[in-house]
């Protein structure tokens, strides 16, 4: 038994280089259930983040009582993390909601029926529609954590029932910047890379990332073959000391901590070195790509000590960690929000994708680009086109492929709404709080504690003419300026399909019935679509499934001949074995583990999912200039200059602020805050100083420091902690449903969420926020009462490790292992060519076949 909270990662399995990571069964259950008295294991996946584990769900009495890693599982070999084995079952009979709620005369939110509830929504949708803004004045703001069919139901529902481009998910705020720059490099979205790669790696770049605690299954692959014979060397660019720091420099690798805001300069002044140095395969960027020139000269500026200047990275640690990419034979590369959420965020993660591209380490074992995700279904808000996008990745822009939609769904395609790109989520509490919006449906997320400058989001949701609808399965603080709030079934209480980052598809089936009325977000959504009764352009019913895999079917034919191909999936060949990478058709029936092994890219104009943009500036390249310059599946090479980020330290506020989280902990911590173990282990909010920085500040461990920013504060205990001077994290976990006294709307006193201080900027390309940028001053308010409540484990480690008594997790935090418990995963698929479009067939040596060694 190991304690994994104290363990984070468990038991090594250490490999060699091209063998095959060995099987790890991880269990944990409600320590009164023996394994005998379990009635039954119900398959499915983690929900807790986007790697996607295979997991099997313990049943006991119609209750969930423990959860399995999947052995057979391609994913994740049988293993979990503790937000897997402790948060992703323990709240299910906590405080749910288990009725629909509506605001009473007094204007309280009372306990009511269904009919209720869903009859105030119709009466407000019908009667919004009647007026001159029609679908107009209709929003939604939903989740990366539903399932694939509730996202393609809604995705319907607003596209070709109402008609409204104001959709977009909380995905916007997560990995709207993986999606935009695999749609500039390669013409669409779809992970290049595969999860087998870090079998056959040699190097593994992390951008912003701190994969040890917010994918750790990925971060155990990584650490078995760090303790194996030919082990990776690591680089991290980030500038707090995470596990993945120190990884970088015990494996002879090398840590880049740029100050926050400055990604675009390291990854110009990288892309240099390579140019400079040679490290370059000029064949398959002559025969592959465009675009070589101008990347050239746009970064012949940034020498390493130009970059040195910009971004404090000493220039031989940028020179080191060019090296290690220009001269490693296979490198894997990992991107999230460290880029994604800050400055020049499109550009700089793009920059990722050409320094692969400039080397032609793609479509190659070892070779991967994962442009991670966050959430656990993220992936399938964006093929769906839940999000801001048309479903199967097609583009907007292009009429023939809202053609293709409409008669898919036997509509007009002038009821799909693309006269103009879908309105992005910042946009949309815009449009709220001009009040041209007035019906907000919010489902699976909690802006009041995860979108930024909380105060602004809290002024628009008290708007008297703002109709908020909030579906969930908690009483959240977002709930809490609801006029309806629908009870949610969640995980484990509903059937559906999600997809991981490396394109794996896997099915969840229904362990237990939801509490009380509580019923699938699917269920809401077709209940709507009946009250509202939408018609097709024949008059008949838009909309006739009844259940989630009539929906997965239908999805299917949405994807045909899409490199989102999910035609050779179904329901049952999900069940039993392993989860399967998509594509899955007639070429490739098994899956596909990596795509752009043949450097055939869907780039093609007919194809792409999007024209492109100036990365500077966000302009959309026109649908003729893009053809003009036929890509024709060769990949782009794009680049932008380094520029300044909106919000550089001022005298008044000197530090830069940024934050992200704990591996305890997801998000606002609705499942987690829940799960005792996880609980105890990072109870409440703090904020990270430099031990340089709170010397000169005289401030101790756990004195309680004022953190303001020019548009709000937050407090919380300090942790003298190992970042880099002059800048302040601090996790954006902490809102206020489980603070005494508290509530979302009030919070009184003492505010201690993250997002208070965060500002309303996006990047020009993705619009994704940047949450991980700002300015802070930091002012000592009281005396420790101990230590701050951060965890010692973590990044959040203290300076000094005999100042804070070791976070551990206690007797209910023990964790069943079973090394090699079961034989190893069956092979995984071959390759197959990117499929739908014409274009070059690959000639040189780096479109070698695919094969995956490590899974045989
Ligand atoms: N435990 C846990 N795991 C999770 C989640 C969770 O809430 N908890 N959430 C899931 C989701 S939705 C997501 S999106 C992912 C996020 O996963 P990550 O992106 O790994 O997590 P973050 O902590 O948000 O940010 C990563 C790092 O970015 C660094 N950083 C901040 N500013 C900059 C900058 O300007 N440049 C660079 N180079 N680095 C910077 C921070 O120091 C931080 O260590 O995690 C997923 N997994
Ligand atoms: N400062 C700062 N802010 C950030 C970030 C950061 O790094 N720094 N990260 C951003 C990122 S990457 C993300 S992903 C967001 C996350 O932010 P949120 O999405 O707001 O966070 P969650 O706590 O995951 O909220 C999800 C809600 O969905 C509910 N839910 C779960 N499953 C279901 C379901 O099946 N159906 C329904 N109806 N509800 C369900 C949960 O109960 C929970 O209340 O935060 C963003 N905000
Ligand atoms: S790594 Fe992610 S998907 Fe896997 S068990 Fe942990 S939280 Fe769940
Ligand atoms: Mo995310």
């Amino acid at each position: 038994m190991v304690d994994r909270i104290a363990d984070i990662w468990g038991t090594r399995t250490p490999h060699a280089r091209d063998t095959p990571w060995p099987v790890r069964v991880d269990q944990h259950r409600d320590p009164v259930v023996r394994e005998e008295d379990v009635d039954r294991w119900v398959q499915s996946a983690c929900v807790l983040c986007s790697n996607g584990c295979g997991a099997d769900i313990a049943v006991k009495d119609g209750r969930m009582v423990g959860v399995r890693g999947r052995a057979v599982d391609v994913v994740n070999h049988g293993r979990l993390g503790p937000k897997g084995l402790y948060g992703s079952w323990q709240w299910s009979r906590t405080d749910r909601l288990t009725r629909p709620l509506v605001r009473d005369a007094e204007g309280q939110l009372v306990q009511s029926d269904w009919d209720t509830a869903m009859g105030r929504i119709v009466a407000r949708s019908k009667e919004l529609l009647a007026t001159e803004a029609g679908a107009l004045s209709h929003g939604f703001y939903t989740s990366g954590q539903l399932f694939l069919e509730e996202y393609y139901a809604l995705s319907v529902i607003g596209k070709a029932g109402l008609g409204t481009p104001h959709m977009d998910g909380n995905t916007r705020l997560c990995t709207a910047t993986a999606a935009a720059a695999l749609k500039e490099n390669f013409g669409s979205d779809g992970q290049p890379g595969s999860y087998s790669d870090i079998e056959a790696t040699d190097a593994i770049f992390l951008f912003g990332h701190n994969m040890a605690e917010t994918q750790t299954v990925l971060w155990m692959r990584i650490l078995d073959r760090i303790h194996g014979q030919d082990p990776p060397r690591i680089v991290a660019v980030d500038p707090r000391t995470t596990a993945v720091a120190e990884a970088a420099v015990a494996t002879g690798g090398v840590h880049l901590a740029p100050l926050p805001g400055t990604n675009q300069a390291v990854m110009n002044g990288l892309t240099r070195e390579l140019l400079h140095r040679g490290w370059v395969d000029a064949e398959y960027v002559a025969q592959h790509t465009l675009g070589l020139q101008e990347l050239q000269a746009t970064v012949e500026p940034y020498t390493p000590e130009h970059v040195e200047e910009i971004s404090g990275v000493p220039a031989d640690d940028l020179r080191r960690a060019a090296e290690i990419f220009g001269t490693s034979q296979r490198v894997l590369s990992t991107v999230l929000q460290g880029f994604f959420q800050s400055h020049q965020a499109t550009a700089a993660s793009g920059g990722v994708n050409n320094l692969h591209l400039l080397r032609g380490l793609i479509g190659r074992p070892g070779c991967g680009i994962l442009q991670m995700n966050g959430q656990p279904t993220a992936q399938n808000t964006r093929e769906c086109g839940a999000d801001g996008d048309l479903p199967g990745f097609r583009n907007w822009a292009n009429p023939e492929h809202v053609q293709e939609l409409a008669e898919l769904w036997n509509v007009d395609p002038l009821m799909i709404p693309h006269w103009a790109p879908p309105t992005h989520a910042m946009q949309i509490w815009r449009y709220c709080e001009q009040g041209s919006i007035k019906l907000l449906w919010i489902s699976g997320t909690n802006p009041a504690v995860s979108l930024p400058e909380l105060a602004r989001i809290r002024s628009i949701a008290q708007q008297q003419d703002l109709f908020i609808v909030v579906q969930d399965g908690f009483l959240t603080e977002t709930a809490q300026f609801a006029d309806v709030v629908l009870p949610a079934a969640l995980w484990g209480e509903k059937q559906g399909t999600f997809t991981n980052v490396n394109r794996t598809v896997h099915l969840s089936e229904k362990a237990i019935e939801p509490p009380g009325r509580a019923r699938s977000d699917l269920d809401i959504w077709l209940d709507y679509a009946h009250r509202m009764d939408f018609r097709d352009k024949d008059g008949d019913p838009l909309i006739t499934w009844t259940g989630p895999e009539e929906v997965f079917e239908a999805w299917k034919e949405c994807t045909r001949g899409r490199l989102v191909d999910y035609t050779g999936l179904s329901y049952d060949r999900l069940r039993g074995g392993s989860g399967i990478p998509w594509p899955v058709n007639d070429e490739a029936p098994e899956g596909t583990d990596r795509l752009y092994a043949d450097a055939n890219f869907p780039t093609h104009h007919d194809v792409c999912e999007s024209y492109g943009h100036d990365l500077l500036t966000g302009g959309a390249t026109s649908p003729q200039a893009y053809r003009a310059q036929r890509p024709d599946g060769r990949a782009v090479l794009k680049a932008a200059p380094y520029g300044e980020p909106p919000e550089v330290p001022p005298e008044a506020y000197p530090f830069a602020v940024t934050g992200g989280r704990t591996v305890y902990h997801f998000h606002t911590r609705a499942k987690t805050g829940r799960a005792e173990q996880l609980r105890r282990a990072a109870p409440g909010a703090w904020v990270e100083l430099s031990v340089g920085d709170a010397d000169r500040l005289g401030i101790g461990e756990g004195d309680v420091v004022l953190v303001e920013s020019p548009r709000g504060a937050m407090q919380a205990p300090a942790r003298i902690g190992r970042g880099r001077d002059g800048v302040v994290f601090a996790p954006f976990h902490y809102g206020y449903w489980d603070q005494p006294g508290t509530d979302g709307a009030s919070p009184d006193g003492s505010p201690r969420a993250a997002n208070e201080l965060t500002l309303t900027e996006w990047d020009s390309v993705s619009k994704q926020p940047l949450l991980k940028l700002g300015a802070a001053r930091v002012t000592r308010i009281a005396a420790a009462d101990g230590p701050a409540p951060a965890p010692t484990t973590t990044a959040s480690a203290p300076a000094d490790p005999a100042s804070v008594p070791a976070t551990v997790g206690g007797a209910d935090a023990a964790v069943d292992e079973q090394v090699d418990a079961a034989p190893a995963p069956h092979p995984a698929p071959e390759p197959a060519a990117s499929p739908g479009q014409p274009g070059s067939g690959g000639t040189t040596a780096s479109t070698t076949a695919s094969t995956t060694p490590t899974e045989g």
